[in-house]
């Protein structure tokens, strides 16, 4: 048993441990991944090889560049290219280049919780790109988007990249692409990359790799509770554990405690206990069906405007429309 106690919460992380480390099964979320080691480590796993998502969008953003270009630019509109979580930037660059060098009239606004990823990527915009206006955005998806300024003459086209969507229960992600359509006019498009089903193996391999990226990585929110709430986790005690279920496409991040063991975050006042093989649930990475992304674009109320796949079909790019 855990021994709970009464504590006042002085930030939304400590309560989510709090609750996270409390409940049974434990849990904790994904989006504390994200310091800047964890930032580091998912930079690492976007280059690994079994890492096949990055490539795959790559793919398909360099081979149809000008067919979505011209998509986003229809009538010669201007518009706002509007990134949730822009990151590096790196995969929306290929569009950017193409777009720039066609001297398209466009603002791009990157969102990000980030404001150190949102100033790197501010610069290397106007070094490679200086005809590119950028409007940077710090904040949470829904707050930046609640309070960007697009010119009502201008068209909202809302890019949500990486499969991130994939990092959401189904029906979160209805909510979270409802939120969205509210942003939206009849005219605006939202871009959205999802990861499909394919061999188990090859998704057992990209969240499991050799090197152990990916383990550090899922390791990495433990050291975040050690260093922020004063924790005494030992690393070595747990083993990063993945699943992946082909009939729901859910794969699942574990970190499973190898020995009975107690753990002290003095920051709560808390003593966790974990019985041999109890496991942290931290991630959900979905994959998808036709069928499935067309169960979430109706339940948020859009609809399919145009898809693009790469060569293997292991990713889609879809585009919506209200
Ligand atoms: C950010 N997100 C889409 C990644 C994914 O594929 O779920 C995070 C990740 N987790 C382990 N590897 C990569």
């Amino acid at each position: 048993m855990q021994e709970k106690t009464t504590v006042l919460f002085k930030t939304t992380f400590e309560e989510d441990i709090y609750n996270g480390l409390t409940d049974y099964p434990k849990h904790l979320s994904s989006k504390y991944f994200y310091d800047t080691k964890g930032d580091k480590l998912f930079q690492e796993i976007m280059a690994m090889p079994e890492y096949y998502l990055t490539d795959s969008e790559y793919d398909i953003l360099s081979k149809y560049k000008e067919q979505i270009s011209s998509l986003f630019q229809r009538d010669s509109q201007s518009f706002n290219l509007i990134e949730l979580g822009a990151g590096d930037g790196k995969k929306t660059k290929i569009l950017l280049e193409h777009l720039s060098n066609s001297n398209v009239d466009f603002v791009y606004q990157p969102i990000d919780i980030s404001q150190n990823a949102l100033d790197q990527l501010g610069s290397s915009i106007n070094e490679e790109f200086p005809k590119i206006k950028v409007n940077k955005r710090q904040g949470t998806y829904f707050n930046a988007l609640k309070n960007i300024e697009v010119p009502s003459n201008s068209r909202k086209i809302i890019l949500f990249l990486g499969s991130n969507i994939g990092n959401m229960e189904h029906s979160d992600a209805i909510e979270f692409l409802s939120s969205i359509t509210q942003y939206m006019n009849p005219d605006d498009l939202l871009f959205v990359g999802f990861d499909l089903k394919k061999n188990p193996q090859t998704i057992l391999d990209a969240y499991n790799d050799q090197t152990g990226i990916t383990a550090a990585f899922n390791k990495n929110i433990l050291t975040r509770i050690n260093t922020s709430l004063h924790a005494n986790f030992n690393l070595e005690a747990f083993k990063h554990w993945e699943t992946y279920n082909p009939e729901t496409g859910t794969a699942k991040s574990y970190l499973v405690s190898t020995i009975d063991q107690e753990v002290l975050i003095e920051k709560l006042e808390l003593k966790i206990n974990f019985n041999a093989w109890e496991t942290i649930h931290t991630e959900i990475s979905q994959k998808y069906d036709e069928h499935t992304v067309q169960m979430l674009a109706k339940n948020a109320g859009l609809t399919i405007e145009t898809e693009f796949s790469d060569q293997k079909n292991y990713y889609k790019n879809y585009i919506f429309k209200k």
